[in-house]
């Protein structure tokens, strides 16, 4: 007969934390986030950390380069998805690597022919309003002038007339030369109170564009999440079918960190996969999964010695895993049972290995107490897609924007590989994942910003200034379905739920 857990499957909703003693040091600013992301000796520090515990899932719908780049620059680190070819997924490690701060490739340029509409057209789909304008309207042909929403009134001007008759001509721009340092291009902009510096080669043509409003951005994200050559931080996804080929290309690309991406990792697919590239790659951090349970966890650490270990398997907010096979775990409930083995596994042999909770996260509380748990860090999809960086276009339904999101074990993205279910590359025999939207919050930074200042403050509650002291301090009590349901307002009719807004 089966073995039965005795004990019920929770999820984080189900938790509150006690706060502990607040002393006058545990103030917001004094807050730590930083948490490892590769085994480490007790002792010894970990070869790769991050400044803030969150990493991207590894989905066709989350983790493009736009989006590595704005989480490495707020301090995290994505997994570029691995359900594409080889090269295009290396391409995109590449990209990451090789982004110079501040030297931006133009994505919006002009004719000198095309029309003032057609400029107001791109305006909208791009959201830029500084254009370059060059020979033939590419991001490298000739530089001819530049155009801004200042040099022209989309209500007043006509709109059929040609960009030429308002750009500004090259001989009146502040211009760099290839080859130019960010920092004498920022002091050019500021010496001649300009906002945007075309770079162009010893033929005229358009390199770069620098903008004074990304010197400032520079100046407020401290956390930057930067390689000891000063590159931006970045990690991809890899499946256990072929990362033979796979692994070479990116380490050659420039990646930081692998993570083995299969729904179920508890497999001799992933300890053949992992000790192969310990072998040749001894430097690169390598993590898998996912795992729900203890035995799971030693394998995993064990015999497949991964650097860390992602806990989570059916919570995903597009996952229907636990619906078509009866599979999975309650996070809260996984993840706690998951955090004490490794402090376990970390007593009897010195190595700690930082465990990441990963999926069904839908609100920010729920990070905190996956934090509280003992997870390191999280991984998330559903919250990413969200945002202006990941790799979808907006649309809008009924009158709100939106962006697509889809599960990796959806027919739309196809990640055979992820599934052990004798799927291929013609599809799936049954769906583990669904197709769907979700609306758009912002950018990157925006959204972290807030979860970020929740966290913060709750581990002030808590009377710590590290996750690790966080996770280490942390009281909590289970609630009942009654104290959830007055978890939020009572008795009160809210402004923004209930009283409808005169707009
Ligand atoms: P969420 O943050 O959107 O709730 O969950 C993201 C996580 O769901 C991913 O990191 C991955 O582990 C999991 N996932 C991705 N696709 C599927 C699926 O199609 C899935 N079932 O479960």
């Amino acid at each position: 007969m089966a073995r039965i857990i005795d004990e019920v499957s929770r999820t984080f909703s189900e938790y509150l934390l006690i706060p502990r003693l607040t002393r006058a040091e545990h103030q917001s600013k004094n807050v730590s986030l930083r948490v490892p992301v590769a085994k480490f000796k007790k002792g010894e520090s970990s070869a790769l950390t991050i400044n803030i515990p969150f990493v991207t899932a590894t989905m066709q719908a989350v983790s493009g380069s736009e989006m590595a780049i704005a989480l490495a620059r707020q301090g995290g680190l994505a997994f570029i998805y691995c359900s594409q070819p080889i090269e295009s997924q290396a391409a995109m490690v590449n990209k990451v690597k090789t982004h110079k701060a501040g030297f931006v490739q133009s994505d919006s340029n002009l004719r000198p022919d095309n029309t003032l509409q057609d400029v107001v057209n791109k305006r909208k789909e791009t959201g830029h309003s500084t254009m370059p304008v060059t020979h033939d309207g590419s991001k490298n042909g000739i530089f001819l002038g530049i155009l801004t929403d200042k040099d022209f009134w989309e209500f007043e001007d006509d709109l059929s007339r040609p960009v030429s008759e308002f750009m500004t001509a090259k001989e009146n721009v502040v211009l760099g030369d290839t080859g130019i340092s960010l920092l004498e291009a920022n002091q050019l902009l500021q010496k001649r109170k300009k906002e945007c510096l075309p770079v162009l080669d010893s033929e005229g043509r358009l390199q770069f564009l620098v903008f004074k409003k990304d010197y400032v951005d520079h100046r407020n994200n401290p956390s930057e999440l930067l390689d000891s050559h000063k590159r931006l931080v970045v990690g991809a996804g890899i499946n256990t079918h072929d990362y033979r080929e796979r692994v070479p290309a990116l380490i050659e690309a420039g990646v930081d960190a692998l993570c083995l991406d299969a729904s179920d990792g508890y497999s001799e697919f992933q300890k053949e996969a992992a000790l192969w590239i310990r072998e040749r790659y001894p430097d690169v951090v390598i993590g898998g999964g996912n795992v729900v349970d203890i035995d799971a966890f030693r394998y995993l650490a064990e015999e497949a010695q991964l650097d860390f270990v992602k806990v989570g398997i059916g919570g995903g907010s597009i996952c229907i895993t636990r619906e078509q096979k009866g599979i999975g775990r309650g996070q809260a409930s996984a993840l706690m049972a998951v955090a004490a083995e490794r402090d376990k596994y970390c007593k009897e042999t010195g190595i700690y290995i930082p465990l990441c909770s990963d999926g069904g996260l839908s609100n920010d509380t729920q990070i905190i107490i996956a934090l509280a748990m003992g997870a390191d860090f999280m991984m998330m999809g559903r919250y990413f897609a969200m945002t202006d960086e990941s790799p979808t276009p907006r649309v809008s339904i009924g009158g709100r924007i939106y962006k697509p999101y889809w599960g990796e074990g959806s027919n739309r993205a196809k990640n055979w590989q992820r599934y052990n279910q004798g799927a291929s590359e013609t599809g799936f025999k049954f769906e583990e994942g669904i197709d769907g939207y979700v609306p758009v919050v912002g950018s990157v930074k925006e959204v972290l910003d807030v979860t970020l200042s929740k966290i913060k403050a709750v581990m002030c509650n808590m009377g710590s200034l590290t996750v690790k002291e966080f996770a280490d301090n942390a009281v909590l009590t289970r609630i009942s379905e009654q104290s959830f349901i007055e978890g939020g307002t009572s008795n009160v009719l809210s402004l923004d739920k209930d009283i409808p807004r005169e707009v």
